[in-house]
């Protein structure tokens, strides 16, 4: 129910809310309390317009209640009549007012004489609360306190910037509140897309007017980060010319990057080689496991670019907490979470009622949303529907940046990793597909495999291409999205990059979210002039691009001979969804590793220095992270073979001795010699490869061979 719209009932409806008259002693004592350790200087000096002297919060809160509620009643005689105009903030309706820069101005009135005129407003009110009101001002109780709670926020935010421009980093005081910190990895939360509901919930004891009325909003299926981004996240940001890579930005963003000279957030200092920042409890290291705090919009926004990731929108945000609350940690109690959403009217807003109609409405324009609350938000003041909102340039707010990201990822989560071991270990030969390779420590081993002598085709590979992408671009039409499956470091798309001026845009598409991450931060960097949209997702499954594929031809990339990973009618099937993926007059540019002699191809896959065997094995270790699964590394053993029927190579992992091991509450029993087969890697001879493609609908165009070791790659047009 809106505070304030609730029109004045018949004064037979007098009610005595002894709830109330308690609440009210209790949120006005508390604002009294956070002043308690700034002294009367503190409370006077304001150190930016966007920030007010405590000593004015302490008036403008009070002035609230004499204005809209005292003010009218003929009893009610005003402390001092020159406050009305002091102590307005921004109220047209309740007349002229002091100019809010000049408000750190006021010496007098002293924080004494604030201070009184607070005793003479709660004694009126007190009399008035414990007497009973009416609807009408029970409703405006609520909304001055609900108001006040706001101004115990700002207080904190307030002093704080205040204090961050002295340059004896002052502390307001020690053990002040700070965020929660969250140590370890985030994980994905995913959420089925439909319709849900936003807004506050009918029948809700109080929320402000910009949270009504609630409504439906379609969201699409998205993941949301568990944890808030940390400080450790946000160094390796920095470190990574974050705030000097203008392709990361808003262009807004940019140019107050470079207006104000940022290259951290807010109170951030270097000092001998380590980040320090001011905290309400002080100067102090930052502490990399504890959330980024005092963030832009802008910057939120270029981090989210930069990890190939967005912010949510409201309503996902709304969705998500509503539907999974205990899995989202720090939601109300270490930072505001910028989204993507811009401050506006719901459909069928109506500003309440009265003078207070200002206090939201009016702002709806040129502002970004913030949802969830902070370390210095009072407990029990925020809710799932409840909206912050400010310039998306302002950071002195204890803002921070919580990620999402579109899809479920579901293919690619620890539910379908847990299905698959589980399905796979139930078979007579045991077997998982190999995609469940590619965590984060599985991605860096395959480039440590690259880095092998034995291990050919990479290199093979990339002097095949380096010959031949000059020919490719030749081929390529005019403004060409490159889209690139399984591209892992995206190297070798240096290669076709390089090659060919016409491409505008880059979509890397992978199942390992850290891999990609990174190898697209470090494309957008290289190539400025490329818009960069990874797509975190399985290639085997439907897979949507990004709307920036929109804008172009689009070429296909897939090196590696990864489509030798696929069975060849999964080869097929992926063929087929490639073309109808790529679209009109599309390209495929394909990499494949062909037959030869077993001695060469077996020694590729059994690295001796353990390389391979380290990535076979990580298959197991990666269960046991992430499913607490009971494999016991040693017990197992890699092994590699040629299997000249099936014209593969065929990785499996040997149990070393008979042995049960525990899984998603299941036990699985392994002989000595039994093994599970982890993956194939088929070995092709050009003309078979082309036969392939054919029937899957494309033409060839070029076939190009390597010789020794023997390796292709082979032009495909739609
Ligand atoms: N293209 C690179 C990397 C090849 S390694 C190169 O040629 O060197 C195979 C890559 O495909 C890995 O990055 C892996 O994470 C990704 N991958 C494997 N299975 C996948 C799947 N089903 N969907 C999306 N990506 C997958
Ligand atoms: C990604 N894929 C093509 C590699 C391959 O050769 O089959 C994966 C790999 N497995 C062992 N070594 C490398």
């Amino acid at each position: 129910m809106s505070a304030a719209a609730d029109e004045a009932p018949a004064a037979a409806s007098r009610v005595v809310h002894a709830g109330l008259s308690q609440r009210y002693r209790a949120v006005r004592a508390r604002t009294l309390a956070l002043a308690e350790p700034l002294s009367a200087e503190d409370q006077t000096v304001q150190s930016m317009p966007d920030a007010s002297p405590t000593k004015w919060h302490l008036g403008h809160t009070t002035w609230f209640f004499e204005t809209f509620i005292l003010a009218e009643r003929p009893s009610y005689r005003r402390f001092d009549p020159g406050f009305a105009y002091l102590f307005n903030s921004y109220y047209e309706a309740a007349g002229p007012r002091h100019a809010r820069p000049k408000r750190g101005l006021l010496t007098r009135p002293s924080a004494e004489t604030v201070r009184a005129y607070r005793r003479h407003v709660d004694a009126a009110m007190e009399a008035l609360l414990d007497g009973g009101v009416d609807t009408r001002t029970e409703a405006l109780a609520v909304l001055g306190l609900a108001h006040e709670e706001q101004h115990q926020e700002l207080i904190l935010t307030d002093i704080l910037h205040l204090f961050g421009e002295n340059p004896l980093r002052p502390a307001y005081r020690q053990g002040a509140p700070a965020p929660a910190p969250a140590p370890g990895p985030a994980e994905w939360v995913a959420f089925e897309g439909g319709l849900t509901m936003v807004g506050a919930e009918p029948g809700l004891a109080f929320a402000f007017d910009n949270e009504q009325p609630a409504g439906q909003a379609l969201v699409g299926d998205f993941r949301l980060a568990d944890r808030l981004t940390t400080n450790a996240e946000w160094i390796a940001f920095i470190e990574d010319g974050g705030y000097q890579r203008p392709e990361l930005w808003l262009s807004e963003g940019w140019d107050r990057v470079r207006a104000e000279g940022w290259t951290a957030p807010l109170y951030w200092e270097r000092r001998d080689g380590a980040w320090w920042t001011l905290t309400l409890s002080g100067f102090a290291p930052v502490d990399p496991a504890a959330p980024v705090l005092h963030v832009s919009y802008y910057e939120a926004d270029a981090y989210a670019s930069w990890r190939g990731l967005r912010l949510p929108t409201e309503a996902e945000w709304e969705h998500a907490v509503r539907t999974a609350p205990g899995r989202l940690r720090q939601l109300y109690d270490s930072a505001w979470q910028w989204t993507a959403s811009a401050y506006a009217p719901y459909p069928g807003f109506r500003p309440a009622a009265g003078a207070v109609g200002e206090y939201n409405g009016k702002f709806m324009v040129s502002q970004m949303v913030l949802r969830g609350g902070s370390l210095a938000t009072p407990p029990g003041h925020s809710r799932p529907s409840y909206r912050n909102f400010f310039h998306p340039w302002q950071r002195w707010q204890f803002s921070g940046v919580r990620l999402a990201a579109d899809g479920t990822g579901e293919e690619a989560s620890a539910e379908g990793f847990l299905e698959d071991m589980v399905d796979g270990l139930s078979l007579p030969q045991k077997k998982v597909p190999p995609k469940w390779f590619y965590d984060a420590e599985g991605s860096r081993l395959f480039e440590a495999i690259c880095e092998t002598r034995e291990y050919y085709p990479t290199r093979t590979e990339t002097a095949l291409l380096r010959e031949i992408a000059p020919e490719i671009a030749a081929r390529a039409a005019e403004a060409t999205v490159l889209v690139e499956f399984g591209s892992g470091a995206s190297v070798k798309t240096r290669l076709i990059v390089e090659a060919s001026p016409q491409l505008v845009a880059y979509v890397p598409i992978d199942i390992s979210e850290p891999a990609l991450a990174e190898a697209a931060a470090r494309i957008a960097r290289d190539y400025p002039q490329l818009k960069v949209a990874p797509v975190v997702g399985d290639f085997t499954a439907p897979l949507d691009l990004p709307p920036i594929a929109g804008r172009g031809r689009r070429l296909g990339f897939f090196p590696g001979s990864t489509i030798g990973n696929f069975r060849p009618e999964e080869a097929g099937v992926f063929l087929r969804a490639a073309r109808t993926l790529l679209g009109r007059e599309a390209k495929l540019v394909v990499g494949v590793d062909l037959v030869k002699d077993a001695q060469t191809l077996e020694a590729a896959y059994d690295d001796a220095a353990g390389a391979t065997a380290a990535f076979n094995l990580n298959l197991l270790a990666r269960a046991n992270r992430e499913l607490g699964a009971d494999f016991d590394l040693d017990a197992f053993s890699h092994r590699a073979v040629w299997n000249a029927r099936e014209s593969r190579i065929e990785m499996h992992l040997v149990s070393r001795k008979p042995q049960t091991v525990r899984l998603g509450g299941r036990t699985f029993r392994f002989a000595e010699g039994e093994t599970i087969h982890t993956e194939n890697s088929y070995k092709f001879t050009l003309e078979g490869f082309s036969a392939l493609a054919a029937e899957a609908g494309w033409r060839v165009e070029r076939g190009w061979r390597s010789s020794d070791p023997a390796f292709g790659v082979v032009l495909l047009g739609a």
